[in-house]
């Protein structure tokens, strides 16, 4: 069966080694879809889990496996660090196995669009207020990304889809609002001081393609609470792709074009595609 196509896909703030990580959620994604260049914008890897409180389940070994092999099979893989796994920092310039680490990347969308990409924590000194993101890493965060596991662990079991719980409470929080309309102030500017027409960025796990004056603002969200996608089609236009909510009816679309067989249901799939040990 023949994957869901993208020109390209941007991915971030995925935080393999957390509990947080919804690996299944991805490893789904990923092996449903494919891509002539796959961007990886930062937070893959949450190293500083690394000290104390590395989780790796099984999935996230297939993760990367899949990653390697679509390296080595035509997508040209790109790997920009994030401020949690700043070590990787250290190795831009580098090529692993086919994957390019380096510290910021310019993509030419098919129209001709130039586009600046980088994790997006390079703001941080400069944007103020921002408490949520004082919030995100701390006690606080993590505790609610318990909370949303057990949650949509109950839900599961009652048959409910995949709803994200801490992403609910933080677009309720005040500060959160503020704090992400000046990130998104201040990427633009930085879009404009580089000449280029658009910024695509990860860091503030809030997903979002938008224009903000002549800027073309995008940001790929993230794999710990919301499993977003930016993709690029053919023509060259950006999209946030939500894999929870859209998939089965991506990928249904697809199966009447070519087999005419429906599929289970997508939400599913982190019981279906592997069991913890
Ligand atoms: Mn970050």
């Amino acid at each position: 069966m023949q994957p869901l196509h993208y020109r390209a896909i941007f991915l971030s703030d995925i935080h393999l080694g957390t509990r947080g990580a919804q690996g299944a959620f991805l490893l789904d994604f990923l092996t449903h879809t494919s891509s002539k260049y796959l961007y990886l914008v930062g937070d893959i890897l949450d190293l500083w889990k690394m000290k104390n409180g590395w989780y790796w389940p099984r999935v996230n070994n297939e993760i990367v496996r899949l990653v390697f092999d679509k390296a080595q099979n035509g997508t040209r893989v790109i790997y920009v660090p994030g401020n949690h796994d700043d070590l990787l920092r250290d190795l831009a310039g580098s090529e692993f196995n086919g994957i390019h680490i380096q510290q910021e990347a310019i993509h030419e969308t098919a129209d001709g669009k130039k586009m600046l990409v980088l994790h997006g924590d390079e703001f941080d000194s400069i944007v103020k207020h921002n408490r949520w993101l004082a919030v995100v890493g701390s006690g606080a965060y993590e505790a609610l990304l318990v909370a949303n596991r057990w949650f949509n662990s109950l839900r599961r079991r009652w048959g409910f889809p995949y709803w994200s719980l801490s992403a609910y409470v933080k677009h309720r929080v005040k500060n959160a609002v503020q704090f992400i309309s000046s990130f998104e102030r201040v990427v633009t500017l930085e879009a404009t001081r580089r000449r280029v027409d658009g910024l695509i960025c990860g860091h503030i796990h809030k997903a979002t393609v938008e224009k903000v004056g002549e800027v073309l603002y995008a940001n790929s969200g993230d794999w710990v609470e919301s499993c977003t996608a930016l993709v690029e089609d053919d023509a060259g236009d950006l999209r946030i792709l939500r894999w929870v909510d859209e998939s089965a009816h991506l990928l249904d679309q697809r199966d009447v074009y070519e087999t005419h067989r429906r599929r289970p249901n997508l939400a599913r799939a982190d019981e279906r595609q592997w069991h913890p040990q």
